[in-house]
């Protein structure tokens, strides 16, 4: 299996993040691409390639130019309101219900129209490290277009939760969803399967109302986890979309055995959509020594999951998300990619 990967990530470094009211050390960090790039080395699963550019084209096919603008502006505007010793341009106001619907130009008006959560920074390699990101999903999702069985995508910053025009929870461009419809431009007909721990919003939103991508997502449920609002297992989609959409959200503490049933509706559910390409989110957080998360499954299970995927017998394209344990990353993300060859 062909492997894409961008060194521009290793430009994109969040040192800090706030949460439950203390100030901790980031988890999304350049370490997690490389443990698994080395992994992949090691492995000899495949060629490691860097991806081409494939220009704003495709990512506005998705996103809202204007976020897009401001993805490549905001680092600088940030630093001319607060200086060169302002690392990190974060949101800290937001226009919440009841505020103006007026929108100043002004960085702080404009960070809180476009972040929709305040973990999200934007720093000085950011925009380059997520126009890469955005590229090697795109080169992979290329491969499978010209016929290939499967490809790699180790995106990185991850994507899923990035929507048209919002982004936030370490992610600022959707990779899966330009990917997705990259290849539905080409007359494929694509699932996205997420088996990130969170809840892939962004990649929800942006097919909620369209029925030629379907959106299935097994993740902790959002009465518990991040990203709070968006999740529930009564969102099947709406309009033309209607159905096109299914959410299986899991308890804490979701080992094999629960996450083995959650798998097999999402099957049903994707084989009744007939489908011609699986892209998966792949996140790794549902790790049970995942640092920010609380599900179960160990380094084997992984293994049982890249069987699980081989089993759909489609061209699939993996595009890495989320997953904290820097020292089993690696593993587990390796691991469903060989036990997906093995079958
Ligand atoms: C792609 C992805 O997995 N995004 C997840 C975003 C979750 N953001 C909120 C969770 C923050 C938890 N922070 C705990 C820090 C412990 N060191
Ligand atoms: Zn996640």
């Amino acid at each position: 299996m062909k492997t894409f990967y961008s060194p521009a990530h290793l430009g994109h470094i969040p040192a800090q993040e706030f949460e439950g009211g203390r100030l901790l050390p980031a988890v999304e960090i350049p370490s997690r691409a490389e443990s698994v790039r080395a992994r992949i080395e090691e492995r000899k699963l495949g060629p490691i390639l860097e991806p081409h550019e494939f220009g704003n084209e495709p990512v506005v096919r998705v996103h809202d130019p204007e976020l897009v603008g401001f993805l490549g502006e905001a680092f600088a505007a940030w630093q001319k309101a607060y200086g060169p010793k302002a690392l990190a341009a974060l949101p800290s106001r937001w226009p919440a219900p009841g505020l103006s619907a007026r929108r100043a130009p002004d960085i702080e008006s404009r960070l809180g129209t476009f972040a929709f959560d305040a973990g999200t920074p934007i720093m000085k390699g950011t925009w380059e490290a997520a126009r890469a990101a955005v590229n090697v999903a795109l080169s992979a999702a290329q491969e499978i277009r010209g016929g290939e069985k499967s490809a790699f995508a180790l995106a990185r910053p991850p994507g899923h939760h990035a929507a048209g025009d919002v982004f936030g929870g370490f992610c600022y461009l959707n990779n899966i969803a330009i990917a997705a419809q990259y290849l539905a431009d080409a007359g494929m007909r694509p699932a996205i399967l997420d088996v990130d721990y969170h809840h892939g919003n962004g990649t929800q939103t942006i097919f909620y109302r369209r029925s030629d991508v379907l959106f299935c997502s097994i993740h902790a449920d959002p009465n518990f986890a991040y990203p709070h609002f968006l999740g529930f297992a009564d969102e099947h989609g709406e309009g033309a979309g209607e159905n096109a959409n299914l959410n299986l959200p899991m308890p804490k503490g979701t080992d094999w055995a629960a996450y083995g049933g959650a798998f097999a509706a999402a099957r049903k559910k994707i084989e009744a959509f007939g489908p011609d390409v699986l892209l998966v989110s792949l996140g790794l957080d549902t790790f049970v020594d995942d640092p920010i998360a609380r599900f179960c499954l160990t380094s084997d299970d992984y293994l049982k999951l890249g069987d699980a995927i081989a089993g759909f017998r489609l061209p699939t394209l993996f595009v890495f998300e989320g997953g904290y344990n820097v020292e089993k990353l690696g593993l587990n993300t390796v691991n469903v990619l060989e036990a997906f060859l093995a079958h």
